[in-house]
């Protein structure tokens, strides 16, 4: 890379990452961000007709533009090579501390379960006693992890955005978990969403994981152009085949990888080991399983005992809902902390964001509970609150107490529109009144339970996430 003139496109978590480690090899970095308000460069049309590409030997661009985006579309007709951080991150991969070569990659695709199937998989590795990073779509960009010597083993959460500019990535083992709609503006049609899903499975050196259930997953895996010797491993939540692993009443086999598998199912884990991911009914939710079963299954393919899957599965602690960053829209973050049930967890929340960054989301069950407390403390946060929920009264009293001069805007849901979504749209307006490039944090700690709403806090972290992946994003 030294001396390679790069231009990174879009100063987000990946680009500014991209920029850190190309900086670190000497290559000549440029930047562009056509936000408005953007330091960069920032109008693709400028740029262009100023022949800004042709000082350009190569693009590192984020997830989050589009293929046909002008800037890319000018540089892939220009034949201009364009690399996703993904891409770049597995060029530049650095070896082990140990000289063992560079870690290498368990990865995990599909539209549903990829950040909990990821935190199994580290917390497996790590019971394993290996150093490993869950990396990617998760929030830690990759181009970091890879580049860090410390890490034994990835894994890594990407994206179909991710995977899209990504051509010569070979893991150890990747999953694709599920294949449903989704991010059909960005890829253009179903076709090229799953196209851009199966490139994960390309050159995959052990083992290629699918949805017994799911047939596009199998179908792409059928495709998937292998080193010779991998295998096709599915996961079933009914009793598995030879080449799967599944449930046997409320146990985890494997009959992908034991050595007997053609008479014998090797337990990994029992239900038991999942308890804490038990839904209000005390049940493990089916996809949970389907999660740890496409866990374990990359983690066997590593080399992983038995004994480890199950240690690493009873250890795996739910981060869901707890102040998770689920988008950063330029200088707006939408983050999640569903969990913040209670006026004192909310309190916390707000505690970790600068003041006046922050536009509120609040309400619910109150329990009985005042908030005049909460609202003294952390007045000092709030740009604006959204109120949603049965007992509003109690936060807007406290609000109007104790910081009259926040505005707050009170949110029902409409005949056809949840309230969440109405809630993030007003959130999302709230957030644009404050000056270019503020950081801005749009956070969803409540202060109450969801169940006036919602079945449950983790229910309505999703309907955040949904709400906020639904926005068009421009403002
Ligand atoms: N930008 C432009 N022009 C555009 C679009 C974006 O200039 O047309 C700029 C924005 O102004 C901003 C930057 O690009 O400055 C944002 O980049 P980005 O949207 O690519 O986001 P990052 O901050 O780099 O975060 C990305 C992932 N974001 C997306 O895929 C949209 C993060 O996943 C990921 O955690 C991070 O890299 C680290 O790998 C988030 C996500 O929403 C959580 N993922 C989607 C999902 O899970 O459904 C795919």
């Amino acid at each position: 890379m030294a001396g390679a003139r790069v231009l990174v496109a879009g100063l987000g978590l990946s680009g500014r990452a991209s920029v850190q480690v190309l900086e670190r090899l000497e290559a000549r970095v440029r930047t562009f961000d056509d936000r408005p308000g953007a330091a960069d460069e920032h109008d693709a049309d400028d740029f262009l007709s100023r022949d800004g590409l042709a000082e350009v030997d190569l693009v590192v661009t984020s997830p989050g533009l589009q293929p046909r985006h002008p800037l890319l579309a000018a540089a892939v007709e220009r034949g201009v090579p364009v690399w996703s951080e993904v891409e770049l991150a597995w060029r530049v991969r650095v070896d082990r501390a140990d000289g063992a070569g560079p870690a290498p990659w368990l990865a995990v695709t599909g539209t549903n379960g990829k950040t909990t199937t990821v935190g199994m998989l580290e917390s497996i590795l790590r019971a394993a006693g290996e150093h490993a990073v869950a990396a990617g779509n998760v929030g830690n960009p990759l181009v970091l992890a890879a580049t860090d010597p410390a890490n034994d083993v990835l894994a890594v959460e990407l994206s179909s955005f991710q995977l899209h500019f990504t051509s010569s990535m070979a893991a150890q083992a990747a999953a694709v978990l599920n294949v449903a709609a989704d991010h059909l503006d960005w890829h253009g049609s179903m076709e090229a969403y799953a196209a851009d899903k199966g490139r994960v499975l390309d050159r995959v050196e052990r083992a290629c994981v699918y949805s017994a259930a799911d047939p596009v997953t199998r179908r792409l895996v059928e495709e998937a152009d292998v080193v010779d010797g991998a295998v096709a491993v599915g996961f079933t939540l009914g009793v598995p085949s030879v080449g799967q692993v599944g449930v046997v009443e409320d146990v985890l086999v494997d009959r992908g990888f034991a050595r007997l598998r053609h008479t014998h199912a090797q337990e990994l884990a029992t239900l038991d080991d999942l308890a804490q991911l038990a839904g209000p009914d005390g049940q493990v939710p089916p996809h949970v399983v389907s999660n740890a079963l496409a866990a374990a299954a990359l983690a066997l393919a590593h080399g992983v005992a038995p004994a480890d899957v199950r240690d690493g599965l009873r250890a795996f602690a739910p981060g869901a809902h707890r102040i998770v960053t689920v988008a950063q829209r330029g200088s707006v973050a939408w983050i999640d902390d569903s969990k913040a049930t209670n006026a004192h967890a909310a309190a916390a929340s707000l505690a970790a964001f600068g003041e006046a960054s922050v536009v509120w989301i609040a309400g619910g069950l109150a329990k009985g509970a005042t908030f005049d407390e909460l609202v003294q403390q952390r007045r000092d946060r709030l740009r604006a609150v959204v109120l949603i929920g049965v007992d509003r009264a109690p936060l807007r009293d406290a609000l109007a107490r104790h910081a009259p001069q926040v505005p707050v805007v009170e949110v029902v849901a409409g005949d056809t529109e949840p309230v969440m979504t109405r809630a993030v749209q007003t959130a999302e307006r709230l957030a644009a009144q404050a000056p270019a490039g503020t950081p801005v944090n749009v956070l969803l700690a409540p202060a109450c339970a969801s169940m006036d709403q919602f079945t449950s806090y983790a229910e309505r972290g999703d309907a955040f996430a949904a709400a906020v992946r639904g926005l068009s994003g421009q403002s």
